[in-house]
């Protein structure tokens, strides 16, 4: 990625009301002025300010935000056009002749990171934000970028380089009677153990950031479909009294307690001799092998609720078994399951938040609290790992004596840290991290 090109991308989805075109560089403003015609051209008396003129014989407003001012710390221009392809590709094709060049994916963010703008961590947190399925990555998205994160690592990094020195100078002035710090076995052990409590965070990181793939699963008629409507919230799958109305498996997104979920509803499982339903059955114990949590549905209102929970596949991930038309079973006694357990209604919405809480239980565990203000992903988690592993030789080599192997151990675990932020990181890694961005951000 060359940083004196001009690059340019579509900012905002073509189809919509208004395209956005981005354009950073050193000649931006060169380049805008001669595709953008306004009462007179961009300059940096402008700055900031929304201008309407034209591009491409279409109306145009423009904005230029001068460097390092912007997004990405270069000079900026946008262009916005009146939405739908020709318009936008039309000022896109004059601006590419004008002198810029296409932006490959997350170049603008990288760009941001490369001038200084923002850290590693708050360059994931951009594309966090934008692949957000649920408030809680949302939120958690939003802290990053702010910063949290990244001055908690800035502060181990810190702790990490003044060890190592410590460790040095008693290499240098290893017969004078200097005034060591006598602490640093202490203090090692305390960088070990944040690393750790951050280690931990990993798991919850993942669920809210990829979002939890929940199954519907349980005998025909026991209400899944109606149960996956109540969720959603609209009549995403049919309901009929008739058994085996789900044949295929019917998928919707939707959002449980801030966490994105992939629901699936599957065709209910019975003994059936219809080869289409057979196919389906075959299909529903597929998916149910492939989710995290398995909502097992059991009619409450079923002649024999013996036998309803004893189809219960005890092997099906993640398994909370969901009596359901809780709304018939009136003071009725129902089975124990041994499984967590609940006792609703889809039809009424009844108790729902009880499933719900019982969803959080199963996906976070014992971690409390189940919403973390921080949560590291897998990239830093990785990195946080190998540092640990460093401090603990450090700290072997230091007790030992060797304090010149115990500084080189420091070296390398500042380094793992360091990456964490993009102190120290590799053009490759840097390929990697904003390639998974999309165009135009
Ligand atoms: N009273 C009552 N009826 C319900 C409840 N949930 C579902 N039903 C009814 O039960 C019948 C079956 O519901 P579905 O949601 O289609 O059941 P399913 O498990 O998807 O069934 P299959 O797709 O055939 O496997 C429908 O007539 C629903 O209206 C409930 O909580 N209370
Ligand atoms: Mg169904």
């Amino acid at each position: 990625m060359n940083q004196s090109d001009n690059i340019t991308a579509f900012a905002s989805a073509i189809g919509g009301a208004v395209t956005v075109i981005r354009l950073s560089g050193p000649q931006v403003l060169e380049i805008a002025n001669q595709v953008w015609h306004g009462r007179k051209s961009l300059s940096a008396a402008d700055v900031r300010k929304m201008l309407l003129g034209t591009a491409a014989g279409d109306q145009v407003l423009a904005v230029y935000m001068k460097a390092p001012h912007s997004y990405t710390g270069d000079d900026v221009v946008e262009l916005q056009c009146h939405g739908g392809a020709a318009t936008a590709n039309a000022v896109m094709k004059e601006l590419l002749a004008a002198g810029c060049r296409l932006a490959e994916p997350g170049e603008f963010t990288c760009r941001a990171f490369l001038n200084g703008k923002l850290d590693l961590l708050q360059a994931e947190a951009v594309a966090d934000i934008i692949s957000s399925s649920g408030t809680a990555a949302l939120h958690l998205a939003q802290k990053q970028l702010a910063g949290s994160l990244s001055s908690k690592i800035d502060e181990l990094y810190d702790l990490i380089i003044t060890l190592r020195s410590e460790c040095e100078s008693r290499l240098d002035f290893p017969d004078e009677e200097l005034d060591f710090d006598e602490s640093v076995p202490e203090q090692l052990d305390t960088v070990g153990k944040s690393i750790e409590k951050l280690l931990a965070s990993a798991s919850a990181g993942a669920i809210i950031r990829d979002g939890v793939p929940v199954v519907l699963a349980g005998r025909p008629n026991a209400g899944k479909s109606s149960l996956l409507n109540a969720i959603v919230g609209f009549d995403r799958a049919i309901v009929s009294a008739i058994a085996g109305t789900t044949r295929d498996t019917v998928e919707s997104e939707a959002v449980i307690r801030g966490i994105g979920v992939k629901l699936t509803d599957t065709a209910g499982l019975r003994d059936s001799d219809d080869p289409v339903e057979k196919m389906g059955i075959e299909r529903s114990l597929n998916t149910i092998r492939a989710g995290a949590v398995t909502f097992w549905l059991l009619d409450a209102s079923a002649e024999d609720p013996e036998a309803e929970a004893a189809a219960i596949d005890r092997n099906a991930p993640g398994l909370i078994a969901v009596w359901n038309k809780y709304d018939l079973a009136g003071s009725r006694q129902l089975p124990e399951t041994g499984v967590p357990t609940v006792k609703i209604s889809a039809l009424t919405g009844e108790n729902l938040s009880a499933l719900f809480d019982a969803f959080e239980k199963e996906v976070f565990g014992s971690q409390l609290p189940a919403m973390p203000e921080l949560a590291i992903n897998a990239r830093s988690a990785d990195l946080l790992a190998k540092s640990a592993e460093h401090l603990a030789h450090a700290a072997g080599f230091f007790a030992g004596g060797d304090y010149e192997l115990a500084a080189a151990e420091l070296a390398e675990a500042s380094v793992k840290i360091g990456e964490i932020t993009g102190r120290s990181v590799a053009p490759d890694i840097l390929d990697k991290i904003f390639h998974k961005f999309c165009i135009g951000k």
